[in-house]
């Protein structure tokens, strides 16, 4: 299997309850490396450029409100299989739906605000990375 890159994004939520330690370690636990790892405050205009592909639905709005209201952190991340074993480690997008002892169903209110991201495909992965990180900034060992 191959090494495949993932863009998580501890959102604000997920800053706000004070749970970053706590889904960083459940990550780690589950075998992914950090390779690049930052807090940032998305502007509105920033945060619709990341979530430029759902412009025009009934939520774009809110999402993009929602991840500009407060501290994130953007973390690269690399492991086999990572695209997909990611997703298994945090759930459906809604909470109520995802699986027991997911990061969302431990974690989350609500599908808008439902703690993490990850990129859903090995493209995605790589261009959501260089959304936040220049290449030199993504460490190749840890
Ligand atoms: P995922 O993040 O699981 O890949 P997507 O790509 O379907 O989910 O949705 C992108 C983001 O948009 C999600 N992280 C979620 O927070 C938000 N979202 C999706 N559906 C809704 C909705 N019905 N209402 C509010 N926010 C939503």
């Amino acid at each position: 299997m191959a090494t495949e890159r993932t863009l998580a994004i501890l959102k604000p939520d997920c800053v706000r309850k004070e749970l970053i330690g706590e889904v960083i370690r459940r990550i780690q636990e589950a075998g992914f490396a950090v390779r690049a790892l930052k807090m940032t405050t998305l502007t509105k205009r920033e945060a619709e450029g990341f979530y430029a592909v759902h412009e025009g639905k009934p939520f774009f709005d809110e999402l993009t409100d929602f991840m500009s209201s407060g501290p994130c952190v953007p973390v690269v991340l690399e492991k086999e299989n990572a695209i997909q074993d990611f997703r298994t480690l945090i759930g459906a997008t809604d909470p109520a739906e995802a699986d027991d002892g997911t990061i969302r169903s431990d974690f989350a209110d609500s599908v808008g605000q439902n703690i993490v991201h990850g990129s859903d495909s090995v493209e995605n992965g790589l261009k959501e990375a260089g959304y936040f990180f220049p290449e030199h900034e993504i460490v190749a060992n840890s």
